[in-house]
């Protein structure tokens, strides 16, 4: 029989099968495999043993965190405590962009900026906008319900930056545990601490951990090139431009025509570089 995985704790996988919870273990032979079952894989179990025999293909996966056959990612992205940063938006961003898993950006704490806060950032988050992806904020909970529905959506996001206490609000049943904010350190402090897929009618959901800093993963550098999506606006002569030191290079010239957004490049640069330094 196949089931859902939701949750795994330790060894401990719960698979659910039509509406009821399965705990099952792995079978030996899965046990020493790379491949462990993850939330969000489909799996056969031998429900009698209560044992997972078998991960069927996946659709996608991401890393962080890690989880597979996701449509989607709301990308829970703070702008105060903690604040807003376009380098781990832009990280998650090209997670999302090489594994083909749709992110939509949901802004939150914009209760605790002042007007003028609000207005230094105004123009990066449009310039979000103009290049194709939804920005919402989250007060805007019937926008992101129609969002959810038959789909799997993956909330990602900073520690603190508000994945449950969004998910209580748009399903007030849930009652999710949310942290407290740690003022002096201005970072949360891990609240959610396991991966769980919440179904709810026709929307499935993932909470998820939040981190405290994400570090770029070893993908290939032509990847990354894709996955600032602007770029490609910008046909370079030579099709391996790398836009660095490159002279005749339109991605670059583009940034000092103010067409693309100077902190983008400069993050393209700097996970090219950290990407480069890991080989
Ligand atoms: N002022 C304000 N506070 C918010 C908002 N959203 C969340 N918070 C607060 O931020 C704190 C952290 O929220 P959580 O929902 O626990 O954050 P999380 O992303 O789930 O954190 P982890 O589970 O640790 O990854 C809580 O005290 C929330 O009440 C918001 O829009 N405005
Ligand atoms: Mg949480
Ligand atoms: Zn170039």
């Amino acid at each position: 029989m196949i089931g859902l995985v939701v949750k795994v704790i330790s060894n401990q996988f719960y698979v659910k099968v039509d509406k009821k919870i399965i705990l099952c273990t792995q079978r030996g032979i899965l046990k020493h495999a790379k491949n462990l079952p993850l939330v969000g894989d489909l799996v056969v179990i031998d429900s009698k043993k209560q044992v997972i025999e078998k991960i069927l293909p996946r659709k996608n996966m991401i890393i962080r965190p890690n989880v597979s056959n996701i449509d989607q990612a709301i990308i829970v992205t703070s702008l105060k405590n903690p604040d807003f940063s376009t380098n781990l938006l832009d990280k998650l961003l090209v997670q999302l962009e090489i594994n083909k898993i749709k992110p939509i950006i949901c802004l939150t704490k914009k209760d605790l900026l002042t007007n003028s806060e609000f207005l230094n950032y105004q123009d990066t988050l449009k310039y979000y906008q103009k290049i194709g992806y939804i920005v919402l904020e989250n007060t805007e909970i019937k926008e992101i319900l129609k969002l959810l529905k038959n789909k799997i959506t993956v909330f990602i996001g900073q520690t603190g930056s508000g994945k449950s206490t969004l998910l209580n609000k748009l399903f007030p049943s849930l009652n999710l545990k949310t942290g407290e904010i740690s003022l002096a350190l201005g970072r949360g402090k891990h609240t959610t601490r396991v991966i769980e897929i919440i179904e709810i009618d026709d929307i499935k959901v993932l909470d998820t951990p939040g981190f405290s800093a994400l570090s770029f993963l070893a993908y290939d550098l032509e990847n990354v090139k894709q996955a600032f999506i602007e770029f490609a606006n910008f046909p370079c002569l030579y099709k391996d431009c790398n836009h660095d030191k490159e002279e005749e290079c339109l991605v670059k010239q583009a940034v000092r025509d103010g067409k693309i957004l100077e902190s983008r490049y400069l993050n393209y640069l700097n996970f090219k570089k950290e990407f480069t330094e890991r080989k």
